[in-house]
């Protein structure tokens, strides 16, 4: 028989990127009294993995829990509280989610109004029949505009086809910075009203304890000594700590395991419980092997649950065994067993990724999201220990019902300056960019929206902040397939190449100084082949920067022996993707990152480059 579970409720925060989820999740937990009087908690204590600590991004979705007291009902009310990531490339992480909760807190930033990803994830909860209580954040803001925000988020739900009572949703305004929310932009001293807006509008789960147990795998996490955990709801029936069950893959084939550790969230902790009922999240330890959409189910009566559905992936990168002259000298993982071993692992974790062998034992098709999703993957690997060479990226196209070639646009959001405005326009023009909309706003900025193929966007992050000297704001979303809009110029600068391999020093890269931009510095160990600058010229420059000087009997002046160079462009990893060419690869260890060429020989690459101009010719 279903129940209504009055004291639970399952609830996601979700927004685009920046507009305060976590900093708002810390507000709940300190107002629900979960830390200690005089315990020190870090900001955004969810943010809890080291990427996400030096990004300042949320990159995986995390549970966690409160208990407040429900007036109305003289009962305590446990409330799971699930932040997601609002990046458009972690996209698939919120998908995801929406599988464990019945409502989400949707924040909008009352200066920016709806974003891309705003819109995105707020598609999806709709779409799941999910109850969506709208939150406006950061109403503290000096370009806040509280209304035009809720009637642009109105007009939102409209457009996105929501339903008389899903437009119909209750509003609350916050400052989570200072944990204040109010039933106006007018806010009181703490976060009660969105309590209670929780307590009221948040649906309870409504539920079946009593039929045969069934639970979707939502998140994995893993433990030293408990081994595999699978996070995620028990959608009906119960579960008992120690009992048998069946796990149902995701090819349908069924696999007996035991449940041996289960446990449920409080505030940031996971504690041991002896069972869960269903509506609950619960958090089993102790399975041997368990992957995200799977479905753990009664022994007797096992039947799956739906699949996660996560939106395929726009781009794709190589990943392959590191063959650099410099391999094996950084890394504890180098061969193509473990490269194999751990991508396919992350399958497992990471439902909006797709791994393919290729012809070549020693490299794999890794595709995903966007460039930061393949980057955060990439930084992750190097910092377990792994060393691997990567591709430039490039995006998954599809034939359409006709086999014509569509590729993916994009919708991408630019906050600029009104001096940069120029620059910009040109870059994204060059990309085969379409412009939908340019406002000048009243705090002086300029805001763009374009339509741009996600091929033009590749590479693009970089040029636009040295265009904007760092201080534009670009936000791209998938806006969907479209017919190939045509070519698009690549990197306009070669790349400054290694002749010969030895150790850079101060002679030989004055030399090619003289001719763009050096990445590396005197005492850097380079091989031929990789790339030590960029040229100023469109091709490519063989230079050699460990040449020695020729000792001589001449003195030389002390002026030409205290030279100078100017200190080498130091790229990041995202940087590093976002350079390399077509006809490149970016090596990637534990220590360094390194750009190559594709061939190493510099008499080899000149006959294959005259080979295929010849071709083209
Ligand atoms: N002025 C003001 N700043 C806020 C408010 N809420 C959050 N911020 C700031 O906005 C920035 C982003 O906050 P986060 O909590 O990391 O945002 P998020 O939505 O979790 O970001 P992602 O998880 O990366 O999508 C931080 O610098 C916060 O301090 C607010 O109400 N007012
Ligand atoms: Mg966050």
């Amino acid at each position: 028989m279903l129940t209504e579970r009055t004291n639970l409720r399952n609830v996601a925060i979700i927004a685009h990127v920046d507009h305060g989820k976590t900093t708002l999740v810390d507000g709940l937990l300190r107002q629900a009294h979960v830390f200690r009087d005089n315990q020190q908690v870090v900001e955004r204590v969810l943010d809890s993995n080291a990427l996400e600590r030096e990004r300042g991004i949320t990159i995986l979705a995390k549970n966690t829990a409160i208990t407040i007291w429900d007036a109305d009902t003289s009962q305590p009310v446990k409330i799971n509280i699930v932040d997601t990531p609002g990046h458009a490339d972690f996209g698939g992480e919120v998908e995801r989610v929406l599988n464990m909760v019945d409502s989400v807190l949707l924040l909008v930033d009352a200066a920016e109004g709806p974003m891309p990803q705003t819109r995105f994830v707020l598609r999806k909860a709709l779409a799941m029949n999910r109850r969506v209580i709208v939150v406006i954040n950061k109403v503290d803001r000096k370009t806040a505009n509280p209304n035009d925000t809720l009637n642009r988020t109105f007009d939102l739900f409209l457009e996105l086809g929501a339903s008389d009572e899903q437009a119909e949703f209750p509003v609350v305004y916050t400052n989570a910075v200072t944990g204040q929310a109010g039933w106006t932009p007018d806010l009181g001293p703490d976060l009660q009203p969105l309590f209670e807006t929780i307590l009221r509008h948040a649906p309870a789960p409504i539920v079946d304890p009593d039929a045969a147990l069934q639970m979707l795998v939502t998140t994995l996490d893993y433990d030293a000594h408990r081994g595999g955990i699978a996070i995620g709801r028990v959608s009906s029936g119960r579960l008992v700590a120690g009992q048998d069950l069946v796990r149902i893959t995701r090819d349908g084939a069924w696999i007996l395991e035991r449940a041996r550790y289960l446990q449920v969230h409080e505030a940031l902790e996971r504690v041991d419980v002896d069972s869960v009922e269903a509506g609950e999240i619960a958090v089993v330890a102790g399975l041997n092997d368990v992957a995200i959409g799977e479905t753990l189910a009664d022994v007797e009566q096992p039947v799956a649950l739906p699949g996660i559905d996560v939106e395929e992936p726009t781009v794709r990168m190589t990943f392959g065994v590191n063959v650099s002259p410099l391999a094996g000298t950084e890394a504890r993982w180098s061969t193509s067993r473990k490269l194999r071993e751990r991508l396919f692992d992350e399958l497992r974790h990471d439902m909006a990724l797709r791994v393919r062998e290729t012809d070549h034992a020693d490299t794999f098709e890794v595709s995903g999201r966007g460039e930061l999703h393949l980057g955060i993957l990439i930084e992750t690997m190097r910092r377990e220990g792994y060393e691997f060479q990567v591709s430039r990226p490039t995006v998954l196209m599809h034939r359409d019902a006709n086999g014509e070639w569509l590729e993916p646009f994009e919708e991408v959001h630019i906050e600029t300056t009104p001096e940069a405005v120029g620059v910009v326009v040109e870059l994204l023009g060059r990309r085969r960019g379409e412009m939908l909309n340019m406002v000048n706003k009243d705090d002086g900025t300029v805001d763009l929206t374009y339509l741009v193929p996600t091929r033009g966007l590749l590479g693009f992050r970089y040029q636009f902040l040295t265009a904007t000297r760092g201080l534009g704001v670009m936000n791209s979303i998938l806006h969907g397939y479209l017919p190939m809009a045509g070519e698009i110029p690549s990197r306009t600068s070669g790349s400054l190449i290694a002749s010969e391999a030895g150790q850079a020093n101060t002679y030989g890269l004055r030399n090619a100084e003289e001719r763009g931009i050096l990445f590396v510095e005197p005492g850097t160990t380079v091989y031929e082949g990789m790339i030590v600058g960029e040229h100023q010229r469109p091709m490519d420059l063989a230079v050699n920067v460990a040449k020695l000087r020729h000792l001589t009997n001449v003195r030389q002046s002390t002026k030409e022996i205290d030279v100078r160079l100017t200190a080498p462009r130091q790229m990041s990893l995202d940087e590093a993707i976002e350079y390399v060419a077509d006809d490149e690869l970016l090596e990637v260890t534990p220590l360094s990152f390194r750009l190559r060429k594709a061939i190493l020989n510099t008499h080899e690459r000149g006959r294959q480059q005259k080979r295929s101009q010849m071709a083209r010719s």
